[in-house]
């Protein structure tokens, strides 16, 4: 069987820069919860460990020496409680008990620890800090393996919309349409879900990251729906909004805004593109459209580059997906982040390369928070037609979202079988 880790910690290796200095990566402990019963909240080992070794093991070690190559697995020897328990195998590795003597045969060298804390394990903050921009750089773009999992993630999500899709009439609650879309994802191979599914009806839809609960589809209510199966780790982020019944003229005009502007920034994901600036160009696309309903007024670039756009658009356009639903998303190693208040919600700023998988999801919302916060009222007082924006205070809004693999060409849409029709 061919092993994709082998290959990845030999990628790895030879993108850190760590001299003579160690790589310690924790895979972190359970974490029981509050109550002090034997209940733990669910584990997951640290993406950077799970990146290099595959295993969902507590308190399991990669470790590297870059002077002798070898990467090393230790990981703990299963007890005979969690055999009976949990009916836990005993994980591929070397024993933990392993790693105290080979760290103590090092004792003079520093130590990068990537992952969680590692007992025993004196990390040198700044290297560490230095190695982890450079491990998260060189994982972001996927491999074959990654991929293949994110297609079947994929596969399972679009069936979960189809089936949400299918269903949808006014009168069913948030509830019953999340259990519906949720079920789909897992008879169709996913093994979590990806997130918090958000299932926002109604005025509920301008909430950002709504959590589903008992209210009732009504005739005329956007339907937001963000969410994504989980295949094996890796994971789909997918948002489509629907209307329950017949769309108003208004719905219909802001939906295709925001899909016309979803499309252009989808078609600017190519190899070498600043995605602050595929961010920037999608904010004045849809400014254009809301000065064309008359909801903004003035000329589009000046808005945007006033902070306008953030009334109504007033999160980043999307972000890394994969091992994660943020996956290795940041700043390009030596960036810092973009002090700009308008960008302060961007959570990725780096040129696209080939093979990342990232979110295009632009959005446009009415939310009472900010459209009837005082100091915005006046800061925007001439770039927004007050009364009419007031009065779509309880639509909500639309947010359109898709993941697109990078490639030397066009980008790929992987979930492009979910259909955006409102
Ligand atoms: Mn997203």
């Amino acid at each position: 069987m061919h092993d994709p880790f082998t290959a990845r910690r030999q990628r790895l290796a030879a993108s850190l820069s760590l001299g003579r200095a160690l790589l310690v990566v924790g895979a972190g402990a359970p974490v029981p919860l509050p109550e002090n019963t034997d209940q733990i909240y669910p584990f997951r080992a640290h993406s950077d460990f799970f990146y290099l070794a595959g295993l969902e093991c507590p308190h399991a070690v990669v470790a590297y020496d870059p002077t002798d190559g070898a990467w090393h697995v230790f990981v703990p020897e299963v007890t005979e409680a969690e055999r009976i328990w949990e009916g836990r195998e005993q994980p591929p590795g070397e024993s933990l008990a392993g790693f105290a003597p080979w760290l103590a045969a090092r004792r003079d060298r520093p130590v990068a620890q990537l992952g969680a804390a590692v007992p025993g394990v004196t990390p040198d903050a700044a290297l560490s800090q230095a190695i982890r921009l450079q491990f998260l750089h060189a994982r972001r773009p996927k491999d074959a393996a990654e991929i293949a999992l994110l297609r079947r993630s994929a596969a399972a999500t679009a069936a979960g919309f189809a089936k949400l899709q299918s269903l949808l009439r006014p009168g069913l609650t948030e509830r019953a349409l999340q259990v519906e879309l949720e079920a789909e994802f897992f008879r169709h191979g996913a093994t979590a879900t990806g997130y918090h599914s958000i299932v926002a009806t109604g005025a509920n839809s301008g909430v950002l990251h709504f959590p589903p609960g008992r209210r009732p589809v009504a005739a005329g209510d956007f339907v937001l729906v963000d969410a994504g199966a989980e295949t094996d780790r890796y994971v789909i982020d997918v948002t489509r909004t629907f209307v329950a019944g017949e769309p108003s003229s208004f719905q219909r005009e802001l939906y295709q805004i925001v899909l016309d502007a979803q499309v252009r920034a989808c078609n600017r994901c190519r190899p070498g593109i600043e995605w602050r600036d595929n961010h920037l160009a999608c904010a004045v696309d849809l400014v254009a459209g809301l000065v064309d309903m008359d909801v903004m007024r003035g000329d589009p670039e000046s808005l945007v580059e006033q902070e306008a756009h953030t009334l109504f658009f007033p999160h980043g356009l999307g972000h890394l997906v994969g091992l994660g639903v943020r996956d290795a998303s940041g700043t390009l190693p030596g960036r810092t982040k973009d002090p700009r208040s308008s960008l302060r919600n961007l959570r990725l700023d780096l040129p696209l390369a080939e093979g990342y998988v990232v979110t295009v999801e632009p959005g446009l919302y009415f939310i009472p928070a900010l459209l009837n916060d005082p100091a915005r009222r006046e800061r925007f007082h001439d770039c927004v037609n007050w009364p009419l924006a007031e009065a779509q205070l309880g639509l909500g809004g639309v947010r359109i979202e898709d993941n697109l693999l990078i490639t030397a060409g066009e980008p790929e849409n992987l979930t492009a079988a979910i259909p955006k029709t409102l």
